[in-house]
């Protein structure tokens, strides 16, 4: 997302380099989603202010009840740097299995996602470590929760304007240089061992393209950071979970990948 331009050698030794970024959407799912977002966030509020919003936004979504703050690294003594609850960080807690469970005539889509043998009342603690519950979650909030959100966020970065910000830090390396004209960027960021992330992230790949083309907008190009087990090394007692989810979604990912580029 941030690299230096190569294109303006008048540049002087003292003068910042160019970065051109591109309109960017930062999708975080699931914990480490956030985590990743926030700590990205904490870097750009460090170095560039609020300047960075005009061409870069976050938005996260999460099945666990969590708030999730960063330091800026090279400014602990400052206050942490947050992700706002309702535009980016969003729960996609409250989803009553039970009540789906009940009365699937109301619910036909959801329905048949719904595995006999699941016990979980309620999904508020997270997905807890199934994929399915990841991917129910998104469809019960998708209308309400999900969807609006997607939707403000790719509206507001197709009127980000063109400009140049000066970076913060002592030594002022980068100058932000913003290109409204330019397709967007989407990052799915998340871990595919939990069942929050791993359970949602292809269907909202497909889905931000669908609403990037309902906005309006030129086109996207969708990349997924995606977090193997080997990132939890200090879960133990789960591993055995985290390494079947991980390996299920990167079957998933193959099997769509086959299926698009046939
Ligand atoms: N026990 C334990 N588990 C962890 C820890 N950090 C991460 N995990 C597990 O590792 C998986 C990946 O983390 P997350 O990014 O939170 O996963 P998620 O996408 O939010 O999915 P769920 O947490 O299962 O809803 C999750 O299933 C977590 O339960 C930890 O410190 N301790
Ligand atoms: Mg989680």
């Amino acid at each position: 997302m941030l690299s230096p331009s190569t294109t303006d050698s008048t540049e002087s030794r003292s003068s910042p380099a160019k970065v051109n970024l591109r309109p960017t959407l930062i999708l975080g799912l699931g914990g480490t989603g956030a985590r990743i977002a926030v700590n990205l966030k904490a870097r750009l509020v460090e170095a560039y202010g609020s300047a960075y919003t005009q061409s870069i936004r976050f938005l996260c979504f999460d099945t666990a009840k969590e708030a999730f703050s960063a330091y800026q690294p090279n400014h602990p003594e400052r206050s942490p740097v947050g992700l706002t609850p309702g535009s980016e960080m969003i729960q996609i807690s409250d989803v009553k299995i039970s009540d789906l469970m009940r009365s699937t005539d109301n619910n036909p889509s959801i329905a048949r996602l719904l595995p006999t043998l699941l016990q979980s009342t309620q999904i508020d603690q997270g997905a807890q470590q199934i994929r399915r519950l990841g991917r129910i979650a998104l469809f019960y909030h998708w209308s309400e929760r999900i969807k609006p959100q997607l939707k403000t966020a790719l509206t507001s970065l197709r009127h980000s304007g063109s400009q140049s910000v000066p970076g913060l830090s002592e030594d002022k390396r980068w100058s932000l240089q913003f290109n409204p004209s330019s397709r967007l960027n989407v990052y799915i960021v998340c871990s595919i061992c939990g069942g929050t992330g791993s359970g949602m992230f292809l269907d909202m790949a497909y889905l931000t393209r669908y609403m990037v083309t309902e906005c309006g907008l030129e086109g996207c190009s969708v990349t997924g950071v995606l977090l193997l087990p080997e990132a939890f090394a200090n879960v133990e007692t789960t591993g055995p979970r985290l390494r079947a989810n991980a390996y299920a979604s990167l079957l998933d990912l193959e099997h769509y990948n086959r299926a698009t580029s046939a």
